[in-house]
């Protein structure tokens, strides 16, 4: 027999005989009626827990775990993390007849909606996180998943935010230490693998020395949601607490298996040995999973099995997984039977990830490590260089930037931009090479900024210096003039925001919000040009060097956006989100601008619209003026009304 302890004495022999852990399932299908209220899309969807439960009785491991309906939480649970008025202006909700009281309360949050169900679906996704955690902890079970909806981890003590109503991963922690401490749960780990930081979380333990909080997430130094310095590595908690808050923020989007994993062998791993918990919950989030649309990362099933392999090496194999995120139905399913499987137990893992992490992922796990080794004396050693060295370059020139949600990522850019094209990087001729192949093509670039004066644009395909630029400008390799000039007008809002620039000092500068709207106009100056000048206008707008290995806009990315219309790319500078106007002679016009989020925070004031300065208005009045387009009155009264009327 087993000794008392071991992760082995619960096995559980199914009906075919064989033997694995008992694993517990919360699946309720209520949990699906909380939608939006008026059938629009989102991607919080009620089809995300249906197709992961599917899924799972497809492959006939469901029928080898304990399964459970959910069960409401208690109100003075949720109160163990919640205020007061938080918990009863939920509660609340469904007693409200009318949706527009609802939606009332929902604008009041950060992307919250609600329905008549909502309320019930947060009081489930709760309650069963800790009903689970409770049969985990009492050794009913030996682990367990709870596929629920709303997530979590974004809810904070007072608010809604992020999807998220309650935090159900908190409530169950502070449960099993407040409520039941005969189980003897003194210790806790929260791992929070969501590609968004877990903002609520963290706060709900800032001070509290028995919960170790542990979040990695794609950050961009506060530019990702929840954006913000919150999410930040030197956010290590508070008075007792401090020390027990790791963040491990990812300065890019892509980052992979081999990202997470480095961040779980340099940090999480050698932590957990020291804190040894007593049991972990894991707000697993399927959102950093390859081919997630708002995640922008790609870590495959087999790296989600990896993690939580090594995490299963704690607490005598002792933990909760929690639904967080997640909105590729295709990616949470396949993550999650993979998790389930590794619960169970019942086979090696299989699969391989080759890539090394990126260069910015040792930088940042080796902050991380500085930081904290003042509590965990583990982190303190330096890493080799002999591991540090094995390193994905970057294959675009990354740039910090606030403006980096990645929305769109179809999975023909993810692999355009993939570190296995990196080994094109041994090939000394590939740095010219999609040259080649762009300089074949023609694209319209219509400029609605100072690059609309013929002189300053021509410095950029030509190189030079004209009034009111800070440097010399190195210009295209490709240096043919613009084949045609045109002027036309979009229906497209023009707007001036940030509190300065590099070039152009105090004051706001030109972008369009990516949207089409029929009450505006923008007047352009459409210029000829190839897509490998393109390429270099892009790469100097953004403060990037020309002699790139790869372009930031190939061919693929130029079929995508004339279906879509506009795509943000990679990590995306100010002008990293392209957007195309429609064709003229069969030739597409494309501009550069700002994604859809930044209008957002644009719209919010977290990024301040301003007037652009004089010197800055001048040159775009010049090139209105002396591009035939407008009177000089003309051309002033419009810039002045593009940055006077709010957006
Ligand atoms: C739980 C989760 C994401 C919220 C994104 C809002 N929330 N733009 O993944
Ligand atoms: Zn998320």
């Amino acid at each position: 027999m087993a000794m008392a302890g071991e992760s082995s004495n619960n096995n559980y022999r199914d009906c075919d005989g064989k033997s694995h852990r008992k694993v517990g399932l919360v699946y309720d299908e209520t949990m699906c009626k909380h939608d939006t209220p008026n059938g629009e899309d989102h991607p919080e969807c009620p089809d995300r827990i249906r197709v992961i439960w599917e899924k799972l009785q497809l492959a006939g491991v469901s029928q080898r775990c304990v399964v459970f309906g959910g069960s409401k939480a208690e109100d003075k649970h949720l109160q163990l993390v919640h205020t007061k008025d938080h918990v009863s202006v939920v509660k609340s909700l469904s007693t409200k007849k009318k949706d527009y009281r609802r939606n009332r309360i929902a604008s009041q949050w950060n992307s919250i909606y609600l329905n008549g169900s909502s309320s019930e679906a947060a009081f489930l996704a709760a309650g069963s996180v800790v009903e689970l955690a409770e049969k985990v902890a009492e050794g009913e079970l030996d682990c367990g998943y709870a596929i629920v909806r709303p997530p979590g981890h974004h809810a904070e003590p007072d608010e809604a935010m992020g999807f998220c109503l309650f935090n159900n991963v908190a409530v169950a922690a502070s449960y099993l230490l407040d409520e039941r401490p005969e189980l003897g749960v003194k210790k806790i780990l929260i791992v929070d693998w969501d590609v968004h930081h877990g903002n609520g979380t963290q706060k709900m333990f800032w001070k509290d020395p028995r919960v170790l909080f542990f979040s990695v997430h794609r950050h961009e130094h506060g530019g990702f949601y929840p954006a913000g310095d919150d999410g930040d590595y030197n956010m290590v908690g508070e008075g007792p607490g401090e020390g027990f808050n790791i963040n491990v923020p990812w300065e890019q989007g892509r980052c992979g298996d081999a990202d997470y994993l480095a961040a779980w062998d340099h940090i999480l791993i050698p932590v957990a040995k020291e804190f040894n918990p007593d049991i972990i919950l894991l707000s697993a989030g399927f959102d950093a999973a390859i081919g997630d649309p708002l995640g922008g990362c790609r870590v495959t099933p087999y790296g989600y099995s990896v993690m939580l392999k090594k995490l299963m090496e704690f607490a005598k194999g002792k933990i909760v997984l929690a639904l967080e995120g997640g909105y590729n139905l295709d990616s949470i399913a396949k993550s999650s039977l993979a998790c389930v499987q590794v619960l169970l137990e019942d086979k090696p893992i299989q699969g391989s990830s080759e890539a090394y992490p990126f260069e910015s992922t040792w930088r940042v796990i080796q902050a991380v490590r500085k930081k904290l080794s003042a509590y965990w004396p583990s982190l303190a050693d330096v890493l080799s260089s002999k591991l540090i060295d094995q390193k994905t370059p970057t294959p675009i020139i990354v740039f910090s930037s606030s403006d980096s949600e990645t929305e769109d990522y179809a999975d023909d850019i993810l692999d355009q931009m993939s570190r296995l094209n990196i080994e094109n990087h041994h090939v000394d001729t590939v740095s010219t090479s999609w040259r080649r192949d762009l300089s074949k093509v023609d694209v319209w670039y219509a400029s609605f900024g100072s690059n609309m004066w013929k002189p300053r644009f021509l410095c950029y395909i030509q190189g030079g210096q004209v009034e009111g630029m800070k440097k010399v400008c190195v210009g295209s390799m490709d240096k043919t003039p613009p084949k045609q000039i045109m002027w036309e007008s979009f229906p497209h809002r023009l707007f001036f925001g940030r509190e300065s620039s590099v070039t152009w000092g105090v004051g706001g500068v030109a972008f369009i919000n990516p949207l089409t709207n029929l009450n505006d106009q923008t007047h352009m100056c459409l210029y000829r040009i190839t897509l490998e000048q393109f390429n270099d206008v892009l790469f100097q707008e953004n403060g990037l060097k020309v002699d790139s290995d790869s372009p930031l806009f190939g061919l693929d990315t130029l079929q995508l956006v004339e279906k879509k219309g506009s795509i943000p790319l990679a990590s995306g500078g100010w002008y990293g989100n392209i957007v195309c106007l429609g064709k003229e002679c069969d030739i597409p016009i494309l501009t550069m601008t700002c994604t859809l989020s930044a209008v957002e925070k644009f719209k919010s004031g977290e990024i301040p619209l301003r007037p652009p300065s004089e010197a800055y208005a001048n040159t775009m009045i010049r090139g209105l003026v002396e591009g035939g387009r407008l009177s000089e009155e003309e051309a002033k009264a419009y810039i002045h009304n593009a940055a006077s009327k709010p957006l």
